[in-house]
């Protein structure tokens, strides 16, 4: 089912997260030959990064924990991919991630100068050792969002963390609101979590002592309150893309009621590669068919009250 946010066209309202096989030109270019509405590319930095120690990603029953430390092949190799890309004739979502608000500033500068369809500014990685995330702090926020916005010329949005107190929603939207973002992203991974294997008594992934970003069922109803209370507290010309633990066509059309417009899928992408999006598109399909719904416009943030 197709879809527009910030004015762009989605042949499918269902794309990849940032995060899991995203980050080469093979799996960039996976994801252009897939269903798969858009290509939404890996975290970019200034310069190249191998990321955290291994093992630094699990998947168990309810999800998954990582603790993948910006893995990428820096900001450079994602420009030269931008005119191939460009030819699988659907979004091109590039997230970007600097270490710090300079980083960012030149990376999007750069970006600017090519074809890409849309920034997804990252303000929520969880796991890099001594940096906080950049959403929880509004001040640090706002400084981001004001210096981003006098230079981005391309559509921009955020890649906001979970929220989960409604004044932190509040003091959130109304910074994008004033800042006129075009869409934001809820939600990244839960940070710092802890998943412990009690055979070995010890936790699953290397860095942090263990801790990392929770992903996948655990986070579901977490993921649907943010897309809720961001669809009450946005401006309705910002758009909402729904991410965390969609594993089915009928999760999909959960998101949709509680606001979001699109979705994007990470621990499944991990787990099924890009068949993934053949099968949700199928079971969103059905599922839409069943209720009698052919349009996002007709479900988005219509949950009805209890
Ligand atoms: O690379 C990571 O460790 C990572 C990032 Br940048 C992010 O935004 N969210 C996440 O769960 N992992």
């Amino acid at each position: 089912m197709k879809t527009t946010i910030a004015s762009l066209n989605f042949p499918s309202c269902i794309m990849n997260a940032s995060g899991p096989r995203c980050t080469t030109f093979e799996d960039l270019k996976a994801l252009g030959l897939s269903s798969s509405g858009a290509i939404v590319t890996k975290s970019c930095t200034l310069e190249a990064r191998g990321g955290n120690p291994e093992p630094r990603y699990k998947k168990v029953e309810d999800g998954s924990i990582n603790s993948m430390g910006l893995p990428n092949l820096g900001y450079k190799k994602y420009v030269e991919f931008v005119p191939e890309l460009k030819k699988y004739k659907k979004p091109l979502i590039v997230s970007v991630s600097g270490l710090q608000l300079a980083d960012n500033l030149e990376i999007i500068k750069a970006f600017n100068k090519t074809d890409v369809d849309a920034i997804e500014l990252n303000l929520s990685c969880p796991n890099i050792v001594g940096k906080a995330q950049v959403g929880y702090d509004f001040e640090q926020s706002e400084e981001v969002l004001r210096e981003v916005k006098k230079i981005c010329k391309k559509p921009l949005g955020t890649k906001l963390p979970p929220y989960f107190d409604f004044v932190h929603f509040e003091q959130m939207a109304s910074l994008l609101n004033k800042h006129k973002v075009d869409f934001v992203t809820c939600i990244n991974s839960i940070g710092n979590g802890l998943i412990i294997d009690p055979e070995t008594e010890k936790p699953l992934i290397k860095p942090k002592g263990g801790f990392g970003g929770i992903g996948g069922k655990f986070v579901k109803p977490t993921a649907l309150a943010n897309v809720k209370k961001m669809h009450e507290l946005l401006d309705k010309k910002i758009g909402i893309i729904g991410v965390g633990g969609i594993y089915s066509g009928v999760d999909i059309f959960e998101f949709i009621l509680a606001g979001a417009r699109a979705v994007q899928v990470g621990t499944i992408y991990q787990e099924e590669g890009v068949k993934c999006f053949d099968r949700l598109n199928r079971e969103f399909e059905n599922y839409c068919a069943k209720k009698g719904y052919s349009k996002i416009e007709d479900m988005c943030g219509k949950l009805k009250p209890l």
